[in-house]
């Protein structure tokens, strides 16, 4: 059995910047451009379908326009080549992790280039345009399909799993995230409870830098290869 420390990551926007992804909270970032409450809610797109599918359309035609950086490759090269375990959790619905490689993957608030029926809960590999007027492929009834994201008020995806993995590491990163959305802020604290090691690697202080034992500040680009490496030398 392995003794090299099982490591849990969670990432969010920040580590996507860099790749010409807007953040959320940021300044200029897409809540300023877009209010959340009109676009980031199930009232929303109950109120205004069309909106939401308008704003999450505009993001997943982005998606063939970015393209993976260095951060997104040098969490892959650990997952290969770390002899412990390594579980990815993003907040983010893009898919650059997967494009660089990434396989223990869990993407806690959905995908963008997923579709769910509402209808009969059938999801769908989807990178066109969504509207009201979608008929799903696995019931063919219309009206039901909307973005397969995780909005404010819905349970995040695979929580039973993540808990569990978070339980059982030696170690957790946090990258490129502000700490304001939960339940990935309180992960720190459910990774403390398991004597795991905490690491904050950010732009700049998160609104709970001061819960973890460590931190770093930078670009991702930078300073999570830099991290990898260490890791991969230790
Ligand atoms: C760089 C960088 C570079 C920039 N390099 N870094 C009151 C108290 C507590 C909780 C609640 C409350 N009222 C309601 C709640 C719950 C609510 C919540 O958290 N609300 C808060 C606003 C208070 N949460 C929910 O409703 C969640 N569900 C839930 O809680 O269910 C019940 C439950 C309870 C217990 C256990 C389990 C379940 C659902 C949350 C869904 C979030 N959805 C969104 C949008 C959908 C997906 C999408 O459209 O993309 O997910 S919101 C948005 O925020 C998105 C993100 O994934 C998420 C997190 O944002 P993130 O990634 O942190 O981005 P930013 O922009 O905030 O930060 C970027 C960071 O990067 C910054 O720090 C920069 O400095 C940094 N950065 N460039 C490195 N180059």
């Amino acid at each position: 059995m392995s003794t090299a420390p099982s490591i849990v990551i969670l990432t969010g926007a920040g580590i996507s910047a860099e790749s010409g992804i807007d953040t959320f909270r940021d300044k200029g970032g897409l809540w300023e451009q877009h209010p959340v409450e009109e676009v980031a809610t199930p009232e929303a797109f109950a109120r205004n379908p069309t909106k939401v599918h308008d704003f999450y359309n505009m993001r997943r035609a982005g998606l063939s326009t970015v393209e993976p950086n260095a951060a997104h490759f040098a969490l892959a090269q650990l997952e290969k080549e770390h002899d412990g375990a390594v579980l990815v959790v993003t907040q983010n619905v893009d898919n650059l992790h997967e494009r660089a490689g990434s396989e223990n993957l869990i993407h806690m608030h959905g995908e963008l280039a997923k579709a769910l029926c509402t209808n009969c809960g059938a999801r769908h590999d989807w990178l066109v345009d969504l509207d009201e007027g979608v008929v799903c492929p696995a019931c063919s009834r219309a009206g039901g399909m909307r973005p397969d994201v995780v909005w404010f008020g819905e349970y995040p995806y695979q929580m039973e799993r993540i808990w569990d993995a978070l339980a059982a590491c030696d170690l957790f990163v946090s990258i490129g995230t502000s700490g304001n959305v939960y339940p990935a802020a309180q992960f720190v604290q459910q990774a403390k409870r398991a004597s795991a090691k905490t690491l904050e690697l950010n732009l700049e202080p998160s609104e709970g830098m001061w819960d973890f034992d460590d931190a770093v500040h930078g670009p991702a680009t930078q300073i999570v290869p830099q991290w990898v490496a260490n890791v991969l030398k230790a």
